[in-house]
């Protein structure tokens, strides 16, 4: 097609496709029920996460954007020129546009993403207006590892890319474990890029997470639909209702849905039961601060070299070499 054409390469690396209905009878046994939230993201669950990311009270995406805006030029000077950028999960095209647009004569970009056809399409909306740029795209599953000498990438310090506080979305183990995948890719010299978001007050997370319009509510009734849909669900999404709360504890939003009464269902041929007020787990959304999140980083193999903070919503970016 006319869009892969203008990439410089695009790799499959063949990732083992995740087990949808594997992982959703393996979490629903579980005497706490929780389904992974990297099953949100369907064509209508993505819809829907871009809706949260306008939402007046989610703060994340515009808190990142207007720091990255601040930041460029630091962000410059930090990478030098013939930078070579690449971002795991094909996120947001107008973070790395900005990213792009930020850095001294750029040598490469390289998307990578599980879904080949996601991050080929979404790579290749950047060529047009790059015409300078090595532009690839990697069907990968970023908690992999990868040999990036493989690639067909120009000599240039490596600079991973990785916004959102996607981070944030993993249990702790795994947040280092993902860390430590990533430092695998680069060698010395080279560096990660990261958005982390930060501790604030319970209320602030609270509305950020359970807006007034229901779109995060959408969210995880959109994961019901689509165990209905595609594993042969008979779950009653009106016996449901959302909810999230602030776990000061363990500083991480909880959401989860909650059963308002007793319920009998069936996934892929299998029999559950949920008593009033269970509930099944969909997502945590870890909120560090610097110093918690540097450490982290430090524990992974990286050198925390800088970090901003947005001035008035805690937010930060940091900037970790090899
Ligand atoms: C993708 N991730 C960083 C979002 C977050 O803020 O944890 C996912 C999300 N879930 C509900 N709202 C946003």
């Amino acid at each position: 097609d006319a869009a892969s054409g203008e990439l410089a390469f695009f790799i499959d690396l063949k990732p083992s496709l995740s087990d949808f209905r594997a992982d959703v009878l393996a979490g629903l046994a579980k005497p706490q029920k929780a389904i992974p939230p990297k099953y949100f993201y369907d064509q209508t669950g993505s819809e829907i996460f871009d809706r949260i990311t306008h939402l007046p009270e989610y703060y994340v995406t515009r808190t990142e954007l207007a720091l990255m805006d601040r930041i460029a030029p630091q962000v410059r000077a930090l990478a030098g020129p013939q930078a070579v950028v690449l971002e795991p999960g094909a996120g947001s095209s107008v973070k790395i546009r900005k990213l792009i647009d930020a850095l001294d004569a750029p040598a490469a970009f390289v998307g990578m993403d599980i879904s080949g056809e996601h991050v080929r399409a979404s790579v290749a909306e950047l060529a047009p207006d790059h015409p300078d740029l090595v532009i690839g795209a990697v069907c990968h599953d970023f908690t992999q590892d990868i040999d990036l000498d493989a690639l067909p990438l120009p000599e240039g310090r490596r600079v991973v890319f990785f916004p959102g506080s996607t981070i944030g979305n993993f249990e702790l183990v795994d947040a280092l474990n993902l860390l430590k995948t990533l430092r695998g890719w680069l060698r010395e010299g080279d560096a990660l890029m990261i958005g982390v978001d930060l501790r604030k007050p319970g209320s602030v997370l609270e509305a950020a997470y359970d807006d007034a319009e229901g779109a995060t509510a959408d969210f995880n009734f959109n994961l019901i639909e689509r165990i209905n849909r595609e594993l042969s669900g008979t779950l009653d999404a009106s016996g449901f209702t959302y909810r999230a709360f602030w776990n000061p504890y363990r500083s991480r939003v909880e959401m989860y849905l909650v059963a308002l009464r007793d319920m009998e269902f069936e996934v892929a041929g299998h029999h559950f039961n949920m008593r009033e007020s269970e509930t099944i787990h969909t997502e945590n959304s870890h909120k560090f601060t610097v110093r918690g999140f540097q450490d982290l980083a430090a524990r992974a193999g990286f050198a925390p070299k800088t970090a901003w903070v947005h001035e008035a919503v805690p937010y930060s970016i940091h900037w970790l070499e090899c």
